[in-house]
């Protein structure tokens, strides 16, 4: 035996043939420390890895949770401890089973469904742990919420619908990603600058473009981009604000977009925000007569008219445009006022005498009585004769007076305004004090496709007529886009002077991404399957932008810089729909808001009823 082994290790410079039981105290102590860090771990690991408490009570707790459990289950005796592990053996066994079944079943299901499912189970949960009255955290009555169909659609079969529909789903990524990287929060993209923009319509109420966009993202199934707009939404939108908004774009864009993505969604949030909106917005009803004022501060809850609109007056389609969005907020939210106040406005105008019939777009909300006798189907008129077709549509066709105010209006209209030109064009002119302005505008262009929808539920045998004209429309808006040199259409038309279908005004040659002739060309599209309505949506996508131009005439393009954000919630949804089947968003179920947001239709059949407030 070498010397050297039988030395102290402290002694020997050899350490190789050290004893291992020879240590120096410090590398004792080193050993000590490594072995104490490695307990450490182990422990961390069973505390901090996720899921660690599982394993831990797997572990080491196992005996003492079957003790528990076998103590307080209804078998829990004193019988020995040979029964209690028997019994507890099988409990496992069959917990496994049923948690292997569950999965099967969760495998066999599609992702949307299996989200469904998660949704609902949270639901449960807050059903359960509500207090009495059933009213959760918000002071929100529960509601049971049932998806309605073709909230999703699926591929078109034809290969060339199926690029088409393929290639809206890029534009629509295209505007979110570049507002997301630009503009993220802020109302509108300034696509050519690549910056935010702001309108004063929403007070410093933030992210339009956002709430706008939520169902389009949803329906086009981009689901990720879903969620980072439903994250914004539950960290940053506030509407504790000290500013000035217009009631009516609020209520269309965040109201509107708020209560669809909730319909599609599921998501609490969504119900939450809305009506906390719409209680933002009721004070803009305490005006003498109940119209509201069309300007609200959201904190003094002090109101105004827009001081150009003839002699303080409100304007008819911007409070006759809360109708669809106001009914879902009473019934999201248990209370009955937002219907009330929708309803009192049909009231005064229901006591009003309309000249011709017709309705003027200017009503004074402290007399009651009407202000300059301007008639229009396009801008101040507009939505409120589509908001009295829709709502006796979304009301299950239950909601006579809406029915009869809306084709009684419609026959006014056609009486009165309704023109062909002498090359053979049917347009909807403006009436001024009894004199017929022989102008157009683009935003009249909607009415091709509310005439459409109405056509079948037309009085004395008329939906025949009701639909040529629509499809009249519809043409006479495609000429206003066909005879310009960008192949877009012009603010406002005119049909005098020589011209027909032709912006002579400078100001009135401007595109800003608008939506109303697509929309109508979807409803064509939906009811007659005439093809020729496809055509002419996919000419307008070849011609279109990213942002509005000053002059479509004009062959080369002057941008105007602001990315709407109805392009995302509107144009972009109507022209995605145009592609799709018709099981998707099916109209027997849905009814779009003025901004294009889906809002299902209130089943009169209670057993189809779905987002019954309980
Ligand atoms: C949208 O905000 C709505 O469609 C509104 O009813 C009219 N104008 C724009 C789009 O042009």
């Amino acid at each position: 035996m070498p010397v050297a082994t039988l030395l102290p290790f402290t002694a020997t410079p050899n350490r190789k043939s050290a004893s291992p039981t020879s240590f120096r105290l410090t590398e004792k102590f080193i050993l000590l420390l490594v072995f104490s860090a490695f307990i450490t771990l182990c422990f961390g690991a069973i505390f901090f890895l996720p899921d660690s408490s599982k394993l831990l009570s797997g572990v080491f707790f196992h005996s003492s949770a079957v003790e528990t459990n076998t103590r307080t289950g209804p078998d829990s005796s004193d019988s020995g401890s040979a029964g209690n592990d028997d019994r507890v053996l099988a409990k496992i066994r069959k917990d496994h089973e049923k948690a292997l079944l569950e999965a099967k079943d969760t495998l066999q299901k599609r992702p949307d469904e299996i989200k469904q499912d998660i949704i609902i189970e949270k639901e449960k949960v807050v059903k359960e742990s509500m207090g009495q009255g059933g009213k959760d955290v918000n002071n929100l009555p529960f509601v049971e919420y049932r998806r309605p169909p073709g909230a999703t659609g699926h591929e078109p079969l034809d290969p060339e619908t199926r690029d088409r529909r393929a290639k809206i789903k890029e534009m629509m990524k295209h505007a979110w990603d570049s507002y997301r990287r630009y503009a993220w929060g802020s109302n509108e993209l300034r696509p050519v600058s690549k910056q935010g923009h702001s309108s004063n319509l929403f007070g410093s109420i933030k992210g339009a473009t956002i709430v706008d966009a939520l169902d389009t993202l949803y329906i086009m199934e981009m689901f990720e981009e879903f969620d980072a707009a439903t994250d914004w939404v539950e960290k940053n939108l506030d509407f504790n604000v000290n500013a000035e908004v217009s009631v009516f774009e609020v209520n269309i864009r965040f109201v509107g977009g708020l209560l669809s993505a909730y319909y599609l969604s599921g998501k609490e949030v969504f119900r939450r925000k809305a009506v906390e909106l719409g209680e933002k917005l009721l004070p803009a009803f305490k005006t003498p007569t109940g119209i509201p004022w069309a300007l609200l501060n959201l904190k003094s809850g002090i109101g105004r008219n827009w001081p150009w609109a003839s002699g303080g007056s409100s304007i008819l389609a911007e409070y006759g445009t809360l109708h669809l969005e106001f009914m879902h907020l009473s019934k999201l939210s248990g209370n009955p006022e937002f219907a009330q106040k929708v309803m009192n406005i049909r009231k005064v105008l229901n006591r009003l005498d309309k000249p011709q019939g017709l309705y003027p777009n200017y009503l004074n909300p402290n007399s009651g009585q009407w202000g300059q006798h301007h008639v229009s189907v396009g801008g101040l008129g507009d939505s409120f004769y589509e908001y009295l077709l829709k709502a006796w549509l979304m009301s299950d066709k239950t909601d006579e007076e809406g029915k009869k105010m809306y084709y009684d209006a419609l026959q006014a209209i056609e009486t009165n305004l309704m023109r062909k030109s002498s090359g053979g064009l049917t347009y909807i002119a403006e009436w001024k004090g009894g004199l017929l302005e022989h102008k157009m505008g683009h935003l009249t262009c909607f009415a091709g496709g509310m005439i459409a929808l109405g056509a079948d539920g037309a009085p004395g045998d008329k939906t025949g007529h009701q639909m040529e004209q629509a499809a009249e429309i519809a043409r006479t808006c495609h000429e206003s886009y066909a005879r310009t040199a960008l192949k877009l259409g012009p603010e406002a038309f005119r049909f005098d002077g020589g011209v027909e279908a032709i912006a002579t005004r400078q100001n009135e040659k401007y595109f800003i991404l608008r939506p109303e002739v697509i929309e109508t060309y979807m409803y064509m599209w939906r009811f007659t399957h005439d093809p020729k309505y496809r055509e002419w949506g996919w000419e307008a996508v070849q011609s279109c932008r990213l942002d509005g131009v000053r002059d479509v005439y004009a062959p080369t393009p002057n941008h105007d810089d602001v990315q709407q954000s109805f392009y995302l919630a509107e144009t972009l949804k109507y022209l995605y729909l145009l592609f799709s089947d018709d099981d998707h968003l099916p109209f027997d179920h849905w009814v779009f808001n003025t901004e294009a947001h889906p809002l299902p239709v209130i089943k009169k059949d209670k057993t189809d009823r779905p987002n019954e407030v309980e």
